[in-house]
């Protein structure tokens, strides 16, 4: 078998490319100068960049009748190093009458995407959902060999193209029970998923093969076990499967979970990669976006983040602002967030600095709250005083456009809030309307009276 390195993609050009070049042209040894380089990697500019220089890819999901709009593709072309067609690789887009193939709007994105050095993610051959009428209608032997012959030719057409395939996607059921979903491919026998690798390794030996699945982040739940089950039984008997893909589709009903490194590294201990592969988070909170690549950067088969659409608007939940981007396409304050994990650093902080106390001691944490397209939400929360005076600090042309739970005066710029509580308990919050701009708020200081 053909092994594909999915972690190396390095950048063309980068901080050290450029060093190098001006030495070069200061007519410096680079293996002299070499030494007094840095000896950290070099922090890259892009999420692409980053990842690249962690070993690993960032990618996104693609829409073909997106990629003429200027915006979208100018991100796209910026930001990412790999990309997952959102649906023109599905069955129904695919095969839409039995035998009849049609690669058009997946065969877009795939030179889009590989013109440009992207790898590609396919997604995906066999799933209970957006199947064509014909397929929908179909069961027993005959359906079983249509699904094979499918997986066959889709893996086929884009041999050597695709680096991973998401081979069988969803094909768990969601509660407590562990067991297979019901569907018309689990009615064709309990082998299918099995029978779809192997036509997908001897379609295209050289593509990684993944089983992808949602609420398979907890290690606790059922159906993150069940799919653990599946793929150390497939590891011990020698089925084919080369990744497991964790969707990571958070939001207040299926939250990000405290133990997801621990699901991240047991996946990785079975001997397979691990690709986080649908990421998006109800309302794009810095601080779990943060978590959720340093859990990846913390587990080495760890190989890559996907995250499900580029802007919020772009979303299949676009009402939850998940997204790295604005509608109109600017940086979120999760995308710093991001951007600074995979750079190694510590990412703006989610919390200002401890303040230090000096008229007696409090502490003022703040986080980020709702989102929407041209402002958001921020809560702070005091703790060592019940009485207590918090200054914070917004970016101009910020402006803070309205407060709750405590009583708020300015300084004369209107860019400094002071907040005094006023019965109300110890968190307030307040609105920043961003004008453009979407640094966090800082804590100055808290002081307890
Ligand atoms: O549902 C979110 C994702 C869950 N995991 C598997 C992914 O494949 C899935 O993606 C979503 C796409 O983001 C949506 O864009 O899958 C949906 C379908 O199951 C996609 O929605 C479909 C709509 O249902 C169709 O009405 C629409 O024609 O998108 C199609 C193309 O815009």
């Amino acid at each position: 078998m053909i092994e594909r390195c999915q972690g190396n993609i390095r950048p063309k050009s980068g901080p050290r490319a450029r060093t190098a070049v001006v030495l070069a042209a200061a007519g410096l040894l680079a293996v002299t100068t070499a030494a007094f380089l840095p000896g950290t990697a070099s922090a890259g500019t892009t999420l692409g960049a980053s990842a690249a220089e962690r070993g690993r890819y960032f990618g996104t999901a693609v829409a073909a009748n997106k990629l003429s709009d200027n915006t979208y593709a100018t991100i796209l072309n910026r930001e990412f190093n790999s990309v997952t067609p959102e649906n023109e690789m599905k069955i129904d887009a695919t095969e839409p009458q039995q035998g009849q193939f049609s690669y058009g709007a997946a065969d877009q994105i795939v030179n889009h995407a590989r013109s440009r050095g992207m790898q590609v993610r396919g997604h995906t051959l066999a799933w209970h959902s957006q199947q064509p009428g014909w397929m929908q209608n179909m069961s027993g032997s005959a359906l079983r060999q249509a699904m094979l012959n499918h997986v066959t030719q889709v893996a086929t057409h884009f041999r050597g193209q695709v680096v991973a395939w998401d081979v069988v996607n969803e094909a768990f059921a969601d509660g407590s029970s562990g067991a297979r979903r019901d569907s018309n491919l689990q009615r064709t026998g309990n082998d299918w998923i099995e029978a779809a690798f192997r036509a997908a390794r001897a379609a295209d030996p050289g593509a990684k093969l993944c089983y992808n699945d949602y609420n398979t982040d907890d290690w606790t739940h059922a159906k993150t076990q069940a799919v653990y089950n599946l793929v150390r039984d497939f590891k011990q008997r020698g089925v084919p499967i080369d990744c497991v893909g964790l969707q990571s589709h958070f939001n207040s009903g299926s939250p990000y979970p405290g133990n997801y490194r621990t699901t991240l590294s047991n996946f990785a201990a079975l001997g397979v990669d691990v690709q986080i592969t649908e990421l998006d988070i109800e309302g794009a909170p810095a601080a779990t976006y943060r978590n959720v690549v340093q859990d990846c950067l913390a587990v080495s088969r760890c190989t890559g983040i996907t995250v499900w659409g580029i802007r919020d608007t772009d979303s299949w939940r676009a009402s939850q602002n998940p997204l790295l981007f604005t509608g109109s396409g600017a940086k979120k304050p999760a995308y710093d967030a991001v951007l600074a994990a995979l750079n190694g650093g510590s990412t703006p902080p989610t919390t200002g600095p401890p303040t230090p106390p000096p008229g007696g001691g409090c502490t003022a944490t703040l986080r980020d709250a709702t989102r929407w397209s041209d402002r958001f939400n921020s809560e702070v929360t005091v703790s060592g005083a019940s009485n207590w005076t918090v200054v914070v600090a917004v970016t101009p042309p910020q402006k803070i456009s309205s407060t709750w739970n405590g009583t708020p005066s300015w300084d004369t710029s209107g860019n400094v809030m002071t907040m005094r509580s006023n019965g109300s308990g110890n968190v307030f919050g307040f609105t920043t309307m961003a004008n453009g701009t979407w640094t966090r708020p800082q804590v100055r200081s808290c002081t307890a009276s």
